[in-house]
């Protein structure tokens, strides 16, 4: 059988964790591609990670490039490529120079591995996926954003911290855009299938929430220059497994939806089932007047970060 070949398109903090775990998983081949003032380092990112396959066994090949014809026939591309959040920048602040780094990605792309699945993490999220859809004319299976699946483990990272219990027994969904509108649906949170607002007194929950809603900020608090890398990273890699494998995981990601949930023509957070077909379904879901509103609010954000494109 043929080895899965993965292209990381930007190979800074994020692309050097996907590179380490699609390796650690064995899902293919992976090509870590960036600017040619960064080709030094995503050949010895790659380099540093042969060289510790060894030690786990595992059989992949890690090539680090700045040229474009070295992503030919990739079955998944993992896009990350841009500028993370610097403290006091909010995610629209990056769409400016975002947008130009997209468009040359997405040509290329579109160009070498005109057939892959595509995994957009650049933010701001909702309106680089759409960017890089419009730009590449990819079909909408094709193509999905990286955002749901983060916002998902937080809240459920946060309900752990919060109760003690195992961060596996927990279920719930974030929906919407990815951002301080994500609309987490806690009506449908479980931990051990028991639900949530069965376990955790209101206000409480209500402070997770919020929390979850800013959990990016608050990293990029911490780590005083740069986003998060090490959840984003594993985030994308469950949705490229999902593909890779078949395996029609359920998982929140930025989906184009064509009347789902009453959205037309957008990328947004909503319940997308991933298999080998791609964005293989959403699956759609009675919401109440108050989610519905709160998902009309995100949309609202989504729409104005589109029209500032003009694509
Ligand atoms: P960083 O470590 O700066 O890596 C970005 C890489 O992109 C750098 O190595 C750049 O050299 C490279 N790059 C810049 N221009 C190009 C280009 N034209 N072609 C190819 N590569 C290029 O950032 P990071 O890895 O921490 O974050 C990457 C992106 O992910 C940023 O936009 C973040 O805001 C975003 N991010 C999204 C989430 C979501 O949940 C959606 C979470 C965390 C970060």
């Amino acid at each position: 059988m043929k080895r899965n070949k993965i292209a990381l398109i930007g190979g800074g903090q994020i692309g050097g964790n996907l590179a380490l775990l699609a390796a650690q998983k064995e899902l293919g081949d992976i090509v870590i591609f960036d600017i040619p003032q960064a080709e030094g380092m995503t050949k010895g990112k790659a380099l540093d990670i042969m060289q510790l396959r060894p030690h786990d066994g595992y059989d992949v090949n890690l090539t680090g490039s700045s040229d474009y014809a070295d992503i030919k026939d990739t079955d998944v591309v993992i896009i990350t490529a841009g500028v993370p959040r610097k403290p006091g920048m909010d995610r629209e602040d990056l769409l400016n120079i975002n947008i130009k780094i997209i468009t040359d990605v997405a040509n290329n792309v579109k160009k070498y591995a005109p057939n892959s699945f595509v995994i957009v993490l650049s933010n701001p999220l909702d309106a680089i996926v759409y960017s890089f859809y419009k730009i590449s004319k990819f079909a909408k299976n094709q193509v999905v954003g990286m955002a749901g699946a983060l916002d998902t483990s937080r809240f459920r990272t946060f309900l752990s911290m919060e109760t003690g219990y195992s961060v596996q027994d927990i279920q719930c969904i974030v929906l919407g855009g990815h951002g301080d509108t994500m609309i987490p649906i806690i009506r449908t949170a479980t931990i051990g299938g028991i639900p949530i607002a069965e376990l955790i007194p209101e206000d409480t929950l209500e402070a997770i929430v919020q929390r979850t809603r800013v959990a990016g900020g608050e990293i990029v608090k911490l780590f005083g220059n740069g986003s998060a890398y090490f959840a984003p990273a594993q985030s994308a890699i469950e949705m490229a497994e999902s593909y890779l494998l078949d395996k029609k995981r359920v998982i929140p990601c930025a989906a184009l939806c064509e009347g789902e949930f009453g959205i037309n023509g957008y990328f947004i957070g909503v319940p997308t089932v991933i298999g080998s077909g791609g964005v293989e379904k959403i699956l759609e879901f009675q919401l109440t007047e108050e989610e519905n509103s709160a998902l009309q609010n995100t949309l609202q954000h989504v729409k104005k970060t589109i029209e500032e494109i003009g694509l």
